[in-house]
């Protein structure tokens, strides 16, 4: 059904039908229904963060699991990703309205050899949401790309997505590549991605794995506590 052909009012509908209906939308890659849909729930007092997870991130998941059984593809899924990435253009300046002074910075990028940047994007608006200044480098990023905007930024941490295990070995590259340049401490550096765990992060010597959005601004500000502590402690050492 083409989006001229959607006959139905999304205002009219209630609560859990419009998150449903959205879902459908999604699958379909309805962009302008999702953006109407996510104004109307934002309209109705939702905050852009219940509107993400339940309506969009949600949908998107559904989305996946007939990718994975065959049942749509790759042209069908990036219909569904474009729609999913117009709801989140409306979201992205509310997730970033906090006020909330700066507190790091943090490259975000996609692994050479990936295109997926929908997980990643989600990361980087709400690390913004939680006041850090985010360069996200886009996808298919080799070391070096990590490297000159790691230096380029002064960052303080260094997050890689992978949603692939094709692509999730090169995160191993690239640490390997910051420790031989003698350059590893000088970042924390944080990885994420649908097929990666805690255990793949300890084996390639990453500092986190952040199973999603909210547990990468969770970690990503704790490890901004331990190295503005360790910043105060050097420049006290350094006094006495
Ligand atoms: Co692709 N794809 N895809 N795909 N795709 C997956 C990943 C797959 C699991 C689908 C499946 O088979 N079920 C499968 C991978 C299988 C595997 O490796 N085990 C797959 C495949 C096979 C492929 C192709 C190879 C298909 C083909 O061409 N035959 C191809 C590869 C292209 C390439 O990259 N070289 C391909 C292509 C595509 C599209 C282009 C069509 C499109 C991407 C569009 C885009 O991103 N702009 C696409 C999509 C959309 C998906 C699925 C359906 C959805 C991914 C997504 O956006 N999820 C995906 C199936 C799935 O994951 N269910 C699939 C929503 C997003 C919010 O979640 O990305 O997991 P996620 O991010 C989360 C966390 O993982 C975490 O936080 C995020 C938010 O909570 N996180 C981080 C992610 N990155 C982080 C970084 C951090 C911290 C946390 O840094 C600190």
């Amino acid at each position: 059904m083409s989006e001229q052909e959607q006959d139905i009012i999304l205002s009219e509908l209630d609560d859990d039908t419009l998150v449903t209906q959205m879902h459908d939308d999604l699958y379909d890659g309805m962009a302008t229904a999702i953006s109407e849909g996510t104004q109307i729930l934002l309209d109705r007092g939702w905050t852009p963060y219940d509107v993400l997870q339940k309506a969009l991130v949600e949908g998107m998941r559904i989305v996946g699991i007939d990718f994975r059984d065959g049942i749509l593809f790759v042209p069908e899924v990036l219909l569904a990703a474009n729609s999913m990435k117009a709801g989140m253009a409306i979201l992205r300046p509310l997730l970033a309205e906090t006020g909330a002074p700066k507190v790091g910075t943090m490259i975000i990028g996609t692994v050479k050899g990936d295109i997926h940047d929908i997980g990643k994007n989600l990361v980087g608006m709400m690390m913004e949401g939680a006041g850090f200044d985010i360069i996200d480098i886009g996808v298919n990023n080799d070391v070096e790309d990590y490297i000159e905007a790691a230096l380029k930024h002064n960052a303080d941490i260094i997050g890689m997505s992978a949603l692939l295990t094709t692509t999730m070995g090169y995160m191993k590259v690239v640490i390997e590549t910051f420790k031989q340049r003698g350059i590893r401490n000088d970042y924390a550096i944080v990885v994420g991605g649908a097929p990666l765990n805690e255990a793949f992060a300890d084996e390639i010597g990453a500092d986190a794995y952040c199973r999603d959005a909210s547990m990468a601004v969770e970690i990503a500000g704790k490890i901004m506590e331990t190295r503005q502590g360790s910043a105060a402690f050097a420049k006290l050492a350094a006094v006495g």
